[in-house]
């Protein structure tokens, strides 16, 4: 930790510099934080940084407003008679204890629920120690927003890797020729993907004479960065994907390079897309036959290329399928796996695919087990969201009694939120680890707070297996953690004695002991771990200056591909070595992994795996019988953060941005004017929502942001609930997934609109 006058600007004012990884995105921009005593006089971008080079966005410099915010709790709060008061630690976890294990002993595992947020994969602590509950709790009705988000990704990298994390990154810094479908990094700053700066990523791609193309049903920011934005039909990727793969093969451009001798399945493929010639499939997805043909034969002429695709390809009804097809494209085009295509990253800490046997492994499995009520299947350990309400409101065996969220707004952000609310009422009782009191965590009986992002270190263990360089960068806390709060991991640990037992008081130190210590037996017995049959002892001792996520980090870190593996490789990465570069350590551009990454049974990437060609049976289907009529899409705002970053002043100023984007075409068919007010309807509900008319969506589709909605009378928000704005996941029905991930459709929702009479809108 740096406390005091800055050594290094000698300001001598009592003014120290610090450097933290923003925890807000996936971009992990390094930012400069200066501070004076307790308070953040400044926060910009670390110009130094080897990875992100100064850059950030609006919402790195507001961190410091997160940091200050009034309204953020410090102090847990217990529910007494349907208000939340303040309590003490130990208040709180008695609370806890008075609850939980009864529910438990009386109804079984699976009666404890868990939801983990987002911000989970963003703070070092919460990451590593969320586990060590799940297992603890060791129940079936996990859920996390990864059900809302990339888990068609996950799936269809797994089948075709052998892990959940096996994702193939665009080499941006070195491709010729970028297609980047359903994803808006301009704006979102870049998922499974990253990558500071996309602007400049984007424009040095262009300079050197390569292109960048867009698919997107609107055109956004990167579209209007881009050569080409092409508009594609909401849910339909999948469909020019076949057409794309089918050109390839029908005109002989296939080119899979060296790893066809380690790819089971390609010659399946032709046979696979023989029903989705170009002109079958223009009209779903909405580009033209020629345009589809001229667009595959760019691609696969062009020196290098990478075809990307985010959020709004895995958002939808085929998400799995399309997931799949965009790392059939690269391995066709001979792209995968090579210098300017889509590379695995190699992660310094805790990266599956560097652990285990070097090139095979236990592969993934999807639907060891289902989901009680629909019989949805289980992926990645956890049940899909959108039935979280379903298994608390239906009565029987397994239901869910009780629900730990742990940073997660899903009231706000997952399908069907009215459903989802009536249901957290309906709770024998609900624990919430939040630093807000907001539209979910008001309707916890207990909510244990987090501390400021400059009170906990860091340390983006999952993003640094996403990055489009291979990097590491360890950020110490900037303060402590203040009297009468808790660092998260701890309170996770605690929450870990109580649910396996051990009660409110358990030692916690004991049981971070105990977490570490199976770790290190692991890697100890481990056949291909660098510390195989070592001295327990020796480790021991070498780790003794870290405790709680440190310890973690360090072990994992120097058994890792870059680790000194405890004095074994000399001059290899160690957390002190780490952290010691406070402005990250490169480790080099992207550089092929085949086969050595894989972790599949086989030893062989698998082209097509059983249950997604299996799934091409239901997109076929579709594709005979695909209803025209209007459909919702969302967006993201630079300055937004999915649903909690709306109590920060600076992020809500100006116009309103919850608005309902209409084609000029589709308003004047339904009678819709810019600033009038309209009513969106979906089979799971109805907002009414602000109207504004834009050439910016394609015809047919309407588009509006999630994370809105900030208008519950019980969230102690005041600043959010000033632009409550709607929250759009009352339309997104928690009816509809994608097959084989269980994923939720937020993209491509059929809906109705109409005018809302001016004197009824004005209530
Ligand atoms: N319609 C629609 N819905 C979507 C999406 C979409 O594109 N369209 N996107 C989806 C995506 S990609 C995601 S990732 C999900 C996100 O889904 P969630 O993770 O459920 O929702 P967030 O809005 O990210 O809420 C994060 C929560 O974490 C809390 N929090 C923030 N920092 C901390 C911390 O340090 N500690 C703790 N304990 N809590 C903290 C915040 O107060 C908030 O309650 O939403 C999904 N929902
Ligand atoms: N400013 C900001 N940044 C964020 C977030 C945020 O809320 N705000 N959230 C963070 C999180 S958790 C995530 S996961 C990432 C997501 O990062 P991105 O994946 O880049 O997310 P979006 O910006 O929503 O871009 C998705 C795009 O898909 C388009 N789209 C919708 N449906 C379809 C479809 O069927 N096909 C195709 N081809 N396109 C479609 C939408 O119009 C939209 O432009 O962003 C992260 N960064
Ligand atoms: S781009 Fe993401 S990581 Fe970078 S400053 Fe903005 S929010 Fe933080
Ligand atoms: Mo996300």
């Amino acid at each position: 930790m740096t406390t005091g006058e800055d050594a290094k600007n000698g300001a001598g004012n009592g003014v120290a510099t610090h450097y933290h990884t923003c925890p807000l995105c996936e971009a992990c921009c390094n930012l400069e934080i200066k501070t004076r005593g307790r308070t953040v006089e400044s926060v910009r971008g670390d110009d130094a940084d080897v990875f992100s080079h100064g850059f950030i966005c609006p919402k790195g410099a507001a961190v410091a407003d997160l940091d200050a915010d009034p309204d953020r709790l410090r102090t847990p709060l217990v529910r007494r008679d349907g208000r939340h008061v303040e309590a003490s630690w130990d208040e709180a976890f008695a609370e806890i204890e008075r609850n939980l294990p009864g529910i438990l002993s009386e109804h079984g595992r699976d009666s404890v629920a868990v939801y983990l947020g987002n911000p989970s994969a963003h703070h070092v602590g919460l990451g590593l120690y969320s586990r060590v509950l799940l297992k603890a709790l060791s129940s079936h009705n996990i859920f996390s927003a990864s059900t809302v988000d990339q888990m068609p990704k996950q799936v269809a990298a797994g089948l075709m890797f052998g892990t959940s994390l096996s994702i193939p990154v665009p080499d941006v810094d070195r491709t010729d020729h970028l297609w980047i479908l359903g994803g808006n990094p301009l704006v979102s700053n870049g998922s499974l993907m990253t990558a500071p700066d996309m602007r400049g990523r984007l424009r040095t791609i262009r300079e050197r004479g390569g292109k960048v193309v867009v698919f997107d049903p609107r055109r956004t920011r990167t579209a209007e960065a881009a050569d080409e934005h092409h508009f594609i039909r909401p849910g339909r990727d999948a469909f020019f994907l076949l057409g794309v793969i089918h050109t390839l093969l029908t005109e002989k451009r296939a080119a899979p390079g060296r790893l066809a001798a380690m790819t089971d399945g390609l010659d399946r493929l032709g046979s696979l897309v023989r029903d989705f010639a170009p002109e079958v499939v223009a009209p779903a997805c909405g580009i033209a036959a020629d345009e589809i043909r001229r667009l595959a034969r760019d691609l696969a002429a062009a020196p290098s290329a990478a075809v990307y695709a985010r959020i709004g390809t895995c958002t939808q009804e085929f998400g799995t399928i399309t997931s799949w097809l965009v790392d059939v494209l690269n391995l066709l085009t001979g792209n995968l796996d090579r210098e300017g295509g889509a590379l695995f990253p190699r992660g310094a800490a805790g990266a599956a695919n560097t652990l285990g046997a070097p090139g095979r492994g236990r592969g993934l499995r999807v639907g060891r087990f289902q989901s009680r009520v629909r019989g949805l299947p289980e992926a990645c350990g956890e049940l899909p969201v959108a039935c979280l309400a379903e298994e608390i409101e239906t009565p029987g065996a397994g239901q869910i009694k009780a629900l730990i969220t742990i940073a997660g707004n899903p009231v706000l952000s997952t399908p069907n939120g009215a459903r989802l609310r009536k249901a957290l009422e309906q709770l024998e009782f609900m624990v919430s680890v939040d630093i807000y009191l907001n539209e979910t965590t008001r309707h916890a009986n207990v909510v244990l707070p987090g501390t400021s992002p400059f009170e906990q270190s860091h340390y983006p263990i999952a993003f640094t297996q996403l990055a489009v360089r291979n990097f590491a960068r360890y950020s110490p806390a900037i303060f402590d953690v203040p009297e009468g709060q808790m660092p998260e991991w701890r309170t996770l640990l605690r929450l870990a004695g109580i649910v396996s037992g051990q009660g409110a008081a358990s030692d916690v130190d004991g049981l971070d002991d105990f977490v570490f210590e199976q770790q290190l037996q692991k890697a100890l017995s481990s056949e291909h771990s660098p510390i195989h049959g070592r001295e327990a002892d020796d480790i021991r001792r070498q780790l003794s200056r870290w405790t709680g996520p440190e310890r973690l980090l360090d072990l994992n870190l120097r058994t890792g591909p870059y680790g000194d593996a405890f004095g074994a490789n000399p001059g290899g990465l160690t957390l002190a070595t780490v952290a010691a570069s406070e402005h990250g350590v490169d480790l080099g551009a992207l550089a092929p992994r085949l086969p050595e990454a894989l972790r599949t049974p086989t030893g062989r990437i698998d082209a097509t795996p059983e249950l997604l060609v299996k799934d091409l049976d239901r997109a076929r289907a579709r594709l005979a019988d695909d209803a025209a009529g209007l459909v919702l899409v969302g967006r993201r705002d630079l300055r937004s953060n999915n649903s909690w970053m709306h109590n920060i002043p600076s992020l809500v100023s100006g116009r309103p941005r919850c608005t309902l984007h209409v084609h000029p075409s589709d308003a004047a068919r339904l009678g819709l004017a810019d600033g009038c007010s309209a009513r969106v309807t979906s089979r799971a509900g109805s907002v009414d929502a602000l109207v504004e008319v834009t050439d910016g969506v394609m015809p047919g589709v309407v588009s509006l942001p999630h994370g809105w909605g900030h208008d519950d009378s019980g969230s102690r928000l005041r600043v959010a609930r000033e632009h409550a704005g709607v929250c759009s996941n009352h339309l997104a029905d928690e009816l509809l997934v994608d097959a084989n991930s269980g994923n939720a459709v937020l993209n491509g929702i059929p809906i109705t609109v109409e005018p809302v009479a001016a004197s009824a809108s004005a209530g």
